[in-house]
């Protein structure tokens, strides 16, 4: 397993209810090192750049509308294996459906308002940090 890093948000409805330092907590408590984090509100086209992804969704406009409802952080996380470890401890994207202690089963409502984002791949963890810490916000992986 190498030392790899992973993109979170901890979205809306979760900062709205003030658990984003208990979210940071559980995420420390999990083995992750929290290399960046800043609160930031979306713009529409922020959200929509980030999502991009899921534009010819159903669920698209809920979730962008939902992304820019209020402030969120945007924050960069360091671990071994850290994408699958995260997407673990995060939990299934259906609160209802998510097992016992994972982030989303703890603070998310429902399936649109589901407390967290995470990176799905290595690939994406470097690109959706990127996009939020450009520059040298965040420390270039070593070697
Ligand atoms: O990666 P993850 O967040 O678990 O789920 P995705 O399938 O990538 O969907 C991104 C985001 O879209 C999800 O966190 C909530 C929202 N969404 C929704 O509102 N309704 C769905 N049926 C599926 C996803
Ligand atoms: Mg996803």
């Amino acid at each position: 397993m190498a030392l790899e890093r992973t993109f979170c948000i901890i979205k809306p409805d979760a900062v709205e209810k003030k658990k984003a330092g208990a979210i940071l907590a559980f995420l420390e408590e999990a083995g992750f090192s929290i290399l960046a984090a800043k609160r930031t509100h979306l713009t529409r086209a922020v959200a929509e750049g980030f999502y991009a992804v899921h534009s010819a969704r159903p669920f698209f406009g809920e979730l962008v509308e939902f992304m820019t409802r209020s402030p969120v952080f945007v924050v960069a996380l360091e671990r071994e294996d850290a994408v699958a470890h995260y997407r673990k401890v995060m939990g299934a994207t259906d609160p209802a459906k998510a097992e016992a202690n994972t982030i989303r089963k703890l603070y998310g409502g429902s399936v649109g308002e589901n407390a967290v984002h995470g990176s799905d791949s290595l690939d994406n963890a470097k690109i959706e940090i990127a996009y939020f810490f450009p520059g040298n916000e965040v420390a270039p992986v070593a070697g």
